[in-house]
């Protein structure tokens, strides 16, 4: 569709897409209480970041910080614990263990789990524990390709595949997958349940319950490593401060696809970084200024 254009691609489909851009931000986004506190915004866990992936870890708890979260607390190798608080003292770190991981899974509010999670042991058994939690979660990356293998449905959860993780979602090749990005949303939802989050492009986010928008912001800068991530802590963030999983996802997106608009239109797409975004995501989520 891309070669189409978004528009004419649309149309193709005959659909009647709600599309979502910077100016539907208020609705999801009002101006805070001035006597709030930190308590109302919620607490977010982010268990990932094996070795090898600490920077995804890194984007995504701090991305969440920028999105508004009331409190970020990571679970991660010990290793990276250091450089993390070195870079984002605000955050919470711990090493993950069985103790720290039934520990923090209580305290939360909301569960951000799959980036830089890696596929082995130790990924895997955080996310045994952590699947058993019903608090509402974003799984995104390895989580999604340990879904693949281990499939359950269930309703208050955000998936963010891209298409190469929904193909292996669905069991089927990018290329169908990309042939009709809403059937392939349509399809995530009836399988998995919640709310799935289909990047790339023209976002599409769909929920069981027929919910279906596009998310018309964003441009090729964001085709760069990190990009998901960031997306992954803007959502947990939204859903921290009780956004409803739907809206979360529809908000999340735009305010993700939007920071990078704003950086864009000063600097061009090529060379766009994800932490370039975090700095930009604070304006991107007061649509009031
Ligand atoms: P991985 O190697 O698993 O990539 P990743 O670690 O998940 O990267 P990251 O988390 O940074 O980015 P993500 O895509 O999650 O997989 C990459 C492989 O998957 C590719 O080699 C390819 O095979 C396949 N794949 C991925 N995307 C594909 C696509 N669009 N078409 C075909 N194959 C694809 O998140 C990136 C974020 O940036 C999303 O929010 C996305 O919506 C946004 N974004 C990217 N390009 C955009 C664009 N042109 N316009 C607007 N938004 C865009
Ligand atoms: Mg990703």
């Amino acid at each position: 569709h891309s070669a189409l254009g978004l528009s004419q691609w649309l149309e193709k489909q005959r659909v009647t897409l709600e599309r979502l851009d910077a100016q539907s931000l208020p609705r999801w986004l009002a101006p805070r209480r001035p006597c709030s506190h930190k308590g109302e915004h919620g607490r977010l866990l982010v268990v990932g970041g094996d070795y090898g992936f600490a920077g995804a870890i890194r984007m995504a708890s701090e991305a969440a910080l920028r999105s508004g979260a009331g409190l970020v607390r990571v679970l991660t190798h010990q290793e990276h614990a250091g450089p993390l608080l070195t870079a984002r003292p605000e955050l919470m770190v711990q090493e993950l263990t069985e103790a720290s991981l039934a520990d923090a899974e209580a305290w939360a509010d909301v569960l951000v789990i799959g980036p830089g999670l890696g596929q082995g042991e130790w990924g895997k058994k955080a996310l045994s524990v952590l699947r058993k939690s019903d608090k509402p979660a974003l799984w995104d990356a390895d989580a999604l390709n340990l879904l693949a293998i281990t499939p359950d449905k269930r309703q208050n959860r955000v998936l963010t595949p891209h298409p190469g993780e929904a193909a292996r979602l669905l069991g089927c090749s990018v290329k169908e997958i990309e042939s009709d990005r809403l059937l392939s949303a349509r399809k995530l939802t009836e399988c998995y349940g919640g709310v799935v989050v289909l990047k790339g492009a023209g976002t599409v986010i769909a929920n069981e319950s027929g919910g279906e928008a596009i998310a018309d912001v964003g441009n090729a800068g964001m085709a760069s490593g990190g990009m998901g991530d960031i997306l992954s802590g803007i959502i947990g963030g939204l859903l921290a401060q009780k956004l409803t999983p739907f809206d979360a996802a529809c908000a999340g997106c735009v305010v993700h696809g939007h920071a990078a608009d704003l950086i864009a239109h000063q600097q061009g797409t090529r060379g766009l970084l994800a932490t370039d975004l975090l700095p930009v995501i604070a304006q991107s989520v007061n649509p009031e200024l």
